[in-house]
């Protein structure tokens, strides 16, 4: 939450909404818009983490996410998660995301998401670390994830060092 003062001494509320909203940014390339990537901080020794992110697709051909790049992680995938026999698991989706004209898809935790693997540090709260997303027709763009608080969604969704392999 942050507040301004004017010179006629009036507070300004800059802030209303979450801390998402206050750090919110996003890309366009070609028709498609990306808000808001976004990470967790992860813990000391944490070797994988998820990138979340919305993207819609304002054209009328259908696009696809087909790989990610991330700096400082050994290998970037994007994968799904679901739930399988009352067990959440998450597998890559081998010819990408779809992201069909009209239509927004959300990466977020528990669904699909950029799955960060082999970590070289841990990411901290309030940094950011930059990737690339390539789309199949769309092409190219850089961005860059912001990195929010360990908390800042439900815990439990997504972690991935306790999703069985069988
Ligand atoms: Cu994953």
């Amino acid at each position: 939450m942050q507040f301004l003062i004017n010179r006629r001494g009036f507070v300004f509320l800059l802030s209303l909404f979450s801390s998402s909203f206050a750090f919110a940014h996003g890309y366009k390339v070609g028709d498609l818009n990306i808000h808001h990537p976004w990470t967790r901080a992860t813990p000391v020794g944490a070797e994988v983490a998820g990138g979340y992110m919305e993207i819609t697709n304002s054209g009328s051909v259908d696009d696809r996410l087909i790989s990610v790049e991330v700096s400082g992680v050994h290998m970037a995938a994007v994968h799904e998660m679901a739930t399988v026999d009352g067990i959440m698991k998450m597998r890559p989706l081998p010819s990408g995301l779809e992201i069909k004209a009209g239509e927004t898809v959300a990466l977020k935790p528990g669904s699909f998401h950029v799955m960060m693997m082999g970590l070289s540090k841990p990411l901290i709260d309030g940094e950011t670390v930059s990737g690339i997303l390539h789309f199949e027709k769309a092409g190219s763009i850089n961005i860059e994830f912001k990195i929010e608080a360990m908390g800042s969604e439900p815990a439990g969704q997504h972690n991935h060092a306790t999703v069985p392999s069988n």
